[in-house]
């Protein structure tokens, strides 16, 4: 199923969060969608009940250095679980294409290396309005949805 048929923003009932810590890695390219991911991610934090010292923001230069960044929060922050914030937007090159393949592995790789849940809260849009639709728009927030991952993984994680 697409973003187009299910609503980013609806998380169902989230697990308590007031005992877990977050990394968020966010890309300073396209800010103008990456800061409504963010803020997105942070209030849905903060609504399952983690406070605002237990979120630490890192900011890379783009999103091909999210993977790089994530690898360090999880080296030092030492938290419950890294949110990595990005948006490419597709070109007229192949570029999009590397970048995505790159990150999208990277943050597998760290996830499963690391045994600390890496989320990809990553879009990958081919123009500025399907960034938009999905950054608080009418397909929702991606940022909320790579929240409630992130805090669902914490909760499995201590499952086990
Ligand atoms: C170079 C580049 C381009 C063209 N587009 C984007 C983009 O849409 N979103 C994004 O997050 N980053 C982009 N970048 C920057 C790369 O991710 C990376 O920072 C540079 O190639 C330097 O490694």
């Amino acid at each position: 199923m697409s973003s187009a048929q299910h609503n980013l923003s609806e998380t169902g009932h989230l697990p308590d969060a007031s005992r877990m810590s977050f990394s968020v890695i966010i890309s300073e390219w396209n800010p103008e969608i990456t800061e409504a991911l963010y803020r997105g991610c942070v209030e849905t934090l903060i609504a399952a009940g983690c406070t605002k010292e237990h979120i630490t923001r890192h900011d890379v230069p783009g999103s091909f250095e999210l993977p790089l960044g994530a690898k360090m929060a999880v080296e030092n922050d030492k938290s419950d679980a890294v949110i990595c914030i990005g948006c490419v937007i597709q070109g007229e090159t192949r570029h999009f294409d590397f970048i995505c393949d790159a990150v999208a592995n990277g943050i597998m790789t760290l996830g499963l290396n690391s045994g600390i849940p890496v989320i990809f809260g990553v879009l990958t849009p081919q123009n500025q309005q399907q960034a938009i639709d999905r950054a608080g728009g009418k397909h929702g927030n991606k940022g909320i949805e790579a929240a409630a991952t992130a805090v669902k993984m914490v909760e499995l994680r201590r499952k086990f």
